[in-house]
């Protein structure tokens, strides 16, 4: 099967983003195709529809993952059967909705399970507390999908909408639009490390960093992705380090001194050097298992605090009426 990098868009933030995407066809790029997924027709546009399948029955989800869950639970084979997966995958969904996070776990589990190659791009928020409370559901339904279901590694990475500007060093954060230009550049750089037109880089390394259980026999669990071209960023989480992909400059380009339990670099190939004037950084690619420890817990914290106000706000609103009254109508 020649190269395809196929890019689903997965309910309302994933369908806006990835209809936004164009890969540039440049040296080093493969080829790629898009499909857009969903239960509602709200975010489609007009060009894109030869590429949408709609969840029969539905009309939006209006937030919640259960009325998607009611009626796609048993739909992967099917969305799957209609968009074909590519020799490399990326899922683009935001976990705070009611359909993209379900549709696009179980595309990942599906795929996983299959033991094809995808890496999610998930969009977290914390805007309200049923914002708060999806993200962190449908993080734990992906672990399980991955540690139950699938019995094989789902990458992910995390971006998350924020107005807050102090946000925490791991995550990909910002406002919408800003969150909407690091989901592509990500996937540019996927596409970048994973075209097969690397030197000694192929398809296999590819499938020996997702499914990182058969070169190390670690076991499989929801990982955190960390995509970057500064090898002082990724030395930060040397410890943590599952698998490691490097596409490199040159032969001599530095690579941290990092332990990952799976490594393997790759070389730009002449025509990419050419184009770019010699001029081009290194990307870093590599599985972590950061992601317990750093943004489940500060969700935790985000929906405790969103509990606490909900509870003053509760019982600020309780009218109290004088004991001695017991006529509601009194005036
Ligand atoms: N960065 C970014 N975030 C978005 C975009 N659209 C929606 N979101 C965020 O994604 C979350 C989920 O919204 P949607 O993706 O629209 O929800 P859905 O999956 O279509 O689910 P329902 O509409 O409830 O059926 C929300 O928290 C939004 O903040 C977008 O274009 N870019
Ligand atoms: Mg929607």
């Amino acid at each position: 099967m020649d190269t395809l990098l196929k890019v689903y868009g997965c309910g309302g933030c994933g369908i806006n983003i990835v209809s936004k995407l164009t890969l540039p066809d440049a040296p080093g790029m493969p080829d790629y195709a898009k499909a857009f997924i969903d239960t509602s027709e709200a975010n489609i546009r007009e060009e894109d529809r030869d590429d949408f399948f709609l969840v029969p029955g539905m009309r939006g989800a209006g937030g919640v993952p259960k009325e998607t869950h009611a009626f796609a639970h048993d739909k992967a084979d099917m969305i799957l059967r209609e968009s074909k997966p590519g020799t490399m995958n990326i899922i683009v969904f935001g976990l705070a909705g009611g359909s993209g996070c379900l549709l696009g776990s179980l595309i990942a589990g599906e795929l996983a399970k299959r033991g094809v190659p995808a890496i999610c791009l998930a969009v977290g928020s914390t805007d309200s507390k049923r914002e708060t409370q999806n993200t962190i559901n449908i993080l734990s339904t992906l672990e399980r999908m991955s540690v139950k279901y699938a019995k094989a590694p789902i990458p992910m990475k995390y971006f998350l909408n924020t107005y807050v500007k102090e946000t925490p060093p791991y995550a990909a954060a910002g406002p919408r639009d800003l969150v909407d230009e690091k989901v592509i550049e990500s996937i540019l750089k996927i596409a970048l490390v994973c075209s097969e037109k690397n030197e000694e880089l192929d398809r296999q390394d590819v499938n020996n960093w997702v499914f990182y259980g058969t070169p190390t026999e670690l076991p499989p669990q929801l990982v955190d992705v960390i995509i970057t071209q500064s090898g002082p960023k990724l030395h930060q989480f040397r410890d943590k380090i599952i698998s490691l992909l490097s596409l490199l400059p040159s032969r001599e380009s530095e690579v941290p001194a990092i332990r990952s339990a799976y490594s393997k670099k790759g070389y730009y190939n002449e025509d990419v050097m050419n184009e770019s004037g010699g001029e081009i950084e290194p990307i870093f690619m590599a599985t972590t298992h950061a992601y317990r420890e750093t943004r489940l817990a500060d969700l935790q914290d985000e929906l405790n605090e969103y509990t606490q106000v909900a509870e003053k706000l509760s019982a600020a609103s309780e009218a109290n009426f004088d004991d001695d009254s017991d006529d509601p109508f009194v005036l």
